[in-house]
């Protein structure tokens, strides 16, 4: 994937979407699945880490990817107002339902999938823990600060995943004896798409031809914990089917 500078997408137009380059950064990938289902065409623009830390600061006032920039739109930094903006830019094919019942369960799901302290944040915090924690090397170190790791929050955080593996888990299987493949009503949302693209990533990763990762990364994605215990077949299921029939694999980062 060519990406722009981060001085370089400032200064573009249209739709710019600021990514984590050269690893599938788990919010990227999942708005990069929104935008490929929906047609919807973007310059990348290029994250560093630590080197890009003062370039991203001064135009998005914040220091994490994704970052959807449209035109000289308010800026978009979170996966929710990044979805609303998708849907808005090209509603068709609809991924926020209209039902209102339905959409605050999705909301409901994909915020404790995505959000502050979801799944993702948690196994982010997982890895760190893993890998030796925050002292181990100079990455995990600044990940560490900037997402509250602690041990607390590690304890709560393996809590918080066996519950929403369980949850998802349930959730699939009820929809499977209503005679649907999706985890809201019988249609695609964006809770299939997050849940496929953060589950491929960040537990038991999918091999390295379809999604190459830093060795650390994958290493760390890839212990086994009590936690991920509550994960039935069912996820997988929906994950592979999820790929195979809206998505592309490798995915391309
Ligand atoms: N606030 C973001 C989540 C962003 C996030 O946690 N991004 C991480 C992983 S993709 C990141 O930028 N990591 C590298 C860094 O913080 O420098 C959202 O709601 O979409």
């Amino acid at each position: 994937m060519d990406y722009l500078s981060i001085e370089e997408g400032r200064k573009a137009d249209g739709l710019r979407l600021v990514l984590v380059a050269g690893t599938p950064g788990a919010w990227g990938e999942c708005i990069k699945a929104v935008y490929k289902v929906k047609g919807i065409s973007y310059k990348a623009v290029a994250q560093l880490m630590e080197k890009t830390v003062d370039d991203l600061w001064q135009w998005t006032g914040q220091t994490s990817a994704p970052v959807a920039a449209y035109n000289d739109e308010r800026i978009r930094v979170t996966w929710e107002n990044m979805l609303w903006q998708a849907e808005q830019l090209e509603p068709e094919p609809k991924l926020i339902p209209a039902n209102v019942h339905d959409r605050v369960l999705m909301f409901g799901m994909l915020r404790e999938l995505a959000g502050e302290c979801g799944f993702a944040w948690d196994r982010r915090l997982h890895s760190i823990a893993m890998s030796g924690g925050p002292e181990a090397n100079p990455v995990l170190s600044y990940l560490a600060e900037k997402y509250g790791y602690s041990e607390s929050e590690v304890e709560a955080s393996y809590l918080r995943t066996a519950d929403l593996l369980a949850l998802f888990s349930e959730r699939l299987e009820q929809q499977h004896k209503a005679g649907s493949r999706y985890y809201i009503g019988d249609s695609l949302t964006a809770l299939d798409l997050y849940a496929t693209v953060l589950f491929a990533i960040m537990i038991k990763p999918l091999p390295h031809e379809d999604i190459p990762m830093p060795e650390g990364m994958r290493w760390g994605f890839s212990q086994s914990h009590p936690c991920l215990e509550t994960a039935s077949p069912v996820l997988f299921e929906h994950r592979d089917y999820i790929f195979d029939k809206y998505l592309t694999l490798p995915l391309d980062f």
